[in-house]
């Protein structure tokens, strides 16, 4: 008999700014909830904030989700990319405005590096809005080098970051 795979602890991060933002991210939360081998542990709420990037663009609506899988990383970022795609996603420039984009943030403690995905996701520590919905579920996170989620948060890029009130 084989040993059943283990369940691994991910963060995901979600933004949307265009075509109902809002519903954007709600669909995909409860489609990351239907993933094969994953449980959705908790998810933020969602949080407005102001684009990052060049140009004038929407706002955007941002949430983490926590899952655990037993999906490997490369596994779980194509079942990521398959949301986004049935999300039909648009992302015409770099840094420019998108529909669903979801970020693998972290996968337990592990380091990942290479030509698809690098994990710890290499904006985690700057952006507010990936910081502040990932505080609210996870209060007590730490980064394998032992810094504290916590503490980045004080000192991140600030984008107007508004939670905002639970949806119906
Ligand atoms: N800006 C905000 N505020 N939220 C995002 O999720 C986001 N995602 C991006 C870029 C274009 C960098 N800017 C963003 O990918």
């Amino acid at each position: 008999m084989t040993a059943p795979a283990p369940h691994h602890c991910c963060y995901i991060g979600l933004g949307s700014n265009l075509e109902t933002p809002v519903k954007q991210v709600q669909q995909a939360l409860n489609e990351l909830a239907q993933l094969p081998h994953s449980q959705l542990v908790n998810a933020s709420s969602l949080y407005r904030s102001r684009a990052v990037g060049p140009g004038e663009q929407p706002d955007y609506i941002n949430a983490v989700a926590q899952l655990t899988t037993q999906l490997k990383p490369l596994a779980l970022l194509d079942a990521l990319q398959a949301i986004e795609q049935a999300h039909q996603r648009q992302r015409l420039v770099r840094w420019g405005p998108r529909t669903l984009d979801l970020d693998l943030l972290l996968y337990d403690d592990l380091s990942i590096d290479n030509e698809r995905l690098t994990v710890p996701h290499p904006y985690l520590t700057v952006r507010d809005f990936v910081l502040r919905p990932l505080l609210e579920i996870a209060p007590k996170l730490h980064l394998a080098d032992g810094t504290s989620i916590a503490s980045w948060t004080q000192r991140c890029d600030d984008t107007g970051l508004i939670k905002l009130p639970v949806q119906r």
